[in-house]
């Protein structure tokens, strides 16, 4: 018995999401940053949490459980922020749930932030899955759709109305059902049959293969930045030779007559070059040019470009400054390589996933460097940011260690007809502003990726991608744009719009299980036709084997270690062969064993990790170090120190 979403569970209380999200993209989204004229106040730790458990889930606003303290409506949990709640308690219901969950924190604002009347106050959420809808104090200031990616309200006007009070109440509401037209998309199943199912039993339906955690992803805080700011900056980076060029852009918002100085800064705290104009082209003599890590002996070298501005109204004067970092840098695509700084770039890389333990998809800066410390240990120069976007936080690691990034939106699992219609279109075209906006200027992302495994073979997909496709280039001209495929039906769908065909294969694992024989002559005919059609660089974006850590067995048979390590053997063995033609690349998958869904192909979450899901090698992380240390001896130049990367 399918039926269609029951009213309360799904998105109908949340209006008109599109028309908001146009209004949104017409400000910048500017990492938070403290600096003389700004503060940040993070709001992470213990929030109340309560999840709406009513049978419609929408008990919370009926009776307006914003407008009064939580606790003060029923009984309310601790939940940390940042973290999925899913994985934290005890108790299986909330694991599983599906629905609005409430979450809530007072804080105290500082008085002079209201007092002054020079300052602007933005509450800000790095990412919160899936629909959010915001209130501080019982007002509503902004709801936002899609997890991944940041949203904010400026909230002084409202603290302002009452500045007797510091205290500000802060109340969001998170849901975290899925339906045809979400990104990623799903649908809600109710089953009716009351001799099978109790009553009220539906199933959250998914395409994909990760664990649908929910909850406060990332932080939520407040910052400041005087009512005239810096709103936007905008880099676009080139070379002449030795001579850097940046062209910028800034824009500013709540002063008409301002003066701007604009400096960019070398590592050493140098002024090289600077301008008085909110747009462009700095010329950085003796350019010291952004490099991948294990490519050159300096890797991710930044500037920082320093944005000052002052502005005055017939009150106030206000002075606003921002810090860019800034990585010169190139990326270009022939017909048969990856060029970054006119060099040939090959990917040896990973795809990960934002999970592990306890934490779901929770931010969490441990978790984080431990993966850049295997990642480099590894000598993977690259990974791709599967299936959707990470947090800022890890591209600013990536810039500044030389970390390739495949920056992917979350259009993974598209496989209903009904969500490439116009509805799912337009929203993805919103997801794909939000994401180029908030990652334009990372020097580290190469190349943005707008879907994974669509089901191509449908009549609409050819148009859903090329619009796509083409709306990314518009976003941004600088950077190739691909999607992940892993059908032949993409070949006439998506493939004459992408830059870099990126395809996804499981020789001997999905298709011919067991049969590690057929692996080379299948992925040599996957190359050759893609190739022979297109003549555009591939990379293999995807390949594995699923090992349960300490499972032996030789002869080799599925779901062991020496398996994996053949499966991966043998693809290596035929990227050395067209790597020297035109694949461009070769992305495991994954870096890490990660949580699915529950059902009979997963054994406690997906096994093709070459790393646990708690980051402890299995035998194919020693089989790849080997390699990627290999391959960087040969294609890139390697920085001394680490010629001998590590003993063991
Ligand atoms: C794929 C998907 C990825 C899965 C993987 C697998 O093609 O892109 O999300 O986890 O295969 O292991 O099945």
């Amino acid at each position: 018995a399918v039926e269609g979403p029951r009213e309360p569970i799904l998105l109908d209380l949340a209006p008109t999401p599109s028309a908001l999200a146009g209004i949104l993209l017409d400000s910048g989204m500017l990492f938070p940053q403290e600096s003389s004229s700004r503060e940040v106040k993070e709001l992470n730790g213990l929030w109340a949490f309560r999840a709406d458990r009513s049978p419609t889930r929408n008990q919370g606003f009926q009776r307006a459980w914003y407008k009064s303290r939580l606790a003060e409506t029923g009984p309310v949990i601790d939940i940390p922020v940042p973290s999925s709640y899913n994985d934290v308690t005890q108790d299986p219901n909330l694991r599983d749930f599906i629905g609005w969950v409430w979450y809530e924190r007072e804080v105290v604002v500082p008085a002079r932030w209201i007092s002054d009347g020079k300052t602007r106050v933005v509450l800000r959420v790095e990412s919160a899955h899936y629909y959010s809808i915001v209130w501080v104090n019982g007002v509503k200031v902004t709801e936002h759709e899609g997890g991944h990616l940041p949203f904010e309200a400026d909230i002084d006007g409202l603290l302002r109305e009452d500045p007797t009070t510091t205290t500000c109440r802060i109340t969001i509401a998170v849901n975290n059902t899925l339906d045809l037209h979400t990104l990623p998309p799903g649908s809600i199943q109710y089953m009716k049959d009351r001799t099978m199912y109790p009553e009220g039993f539906f199933v959250q339906n998914t395409n994909f293969d990760f664990f649908n955690y929910a909850g406060i992803h990332r932080s939520v805080l407040l910052y400041t930045t005087p009512k005239a700011y810096v709103d936007d900056i905008t880099v676009v980076t080139d070379f002449l030779d030795s001579t850097g060029l940046v062209r910028y852009n800034v824009s500013i918002q709540g002063a008409t007559l301002v003066t701007l100085k604009v400096t960019l800064i070398d590592k050493d705290g140098h002024c090289v070059v600077s301008s008085n104009d909110t747009s462009g082209v700095l010329k950085v003599v003796d350019v010291k040019l952004w490099w991948p890590y294990l490519m050159h002996e300096n890797p991710g070298y930044l500037y920082s470009l320093e944005v000052r501005l002052n502005a005055a109204d017939g009150t106030s004067t206000y002075e606003d400054v921002y810090s860019l970092p800034v990585g010169i840098r190139t990326v270009k695509v022939t017909k048969n390589q990856f060029l970054i700084n006119n060099k040939p770039f090959y990917f040896h890389g990973v795809n990960k996933h934002e999970d592990s333990d306890i934490r779901g998809k929770g931010f969490d800066w441990p978790l984080v460097v431990k993966d850049f410390n295997l990642m480099k240990w590894l000598g993977a120069n690259s990974f791709r940011t599967s299936h959707y976007p990470y947090a800022e936080e890890i591209l600013q690691m990536c810039d500044r260690h030389g970390i390739v990034v495949i920056d992917e939106s979350p259009g993974v699992g598209i496989k209903d007809i009904r969500s490439f219609e116009n509805a799912s279109l337009t929203h993805h075209l919103e997801v794909m502003d939000e994401l180029v906006r908030r990652d334009k200027n990372h020097p580290s992302v190469v190349m943005w990726s707008v879907a994974n495994e669509p089901a191509a073979e449908m009549p609409p997909a050819g148009f859903y991608f090329q619009m796509l496709i083409k709306h990314t280039k518009v976003l941004d001209p600088t950077r190739p744009v691909t999607f992940i495929t892993d059908s032949n039906y993409a070949r006439d769908k998506g493939a004459p719009y992408v830059d870099v065909i990126c395809v996804n294969s499981y020789f001997s694992w999905y298709h011919d299980p067991g049969h590690l024989e057929v692996i080379q002559i299948q992925l040599n005919t996957q190359f050759e036709n893609w190739y022979g059609k297109y003549q555009k660089p591939i990379i293999q974006s995807e390949y594995g084997a699923d090992a349960a850590p300490g499972f032996h067995s030789d002869p080799p048979v599925m779901f062991t270690e020496e398996y994996q390590k053949l499966v991966l053997r043998d693809y290596h063995s035929v990227f050395d062969q067209k790597r020297k033609l035109y694949v461009v690349g070769e992305l495991i998958w994954n870096f890490a064993d990660f949580m699915t869904t529950q059902g009979v192909t997963r054994m406690v979450g997906n096994k093709k990790g070459i790393f646990t899901r708690q980051r402890q090698p299995k035998e194919a992380a020693f089989i790849l170090k080997e390699r990627y240390w290999r391959l960087a001896n040969e294609t890139g130049r390697l920085p001394l120190w680490t010629k001998y990367p590590c003993s063991h």
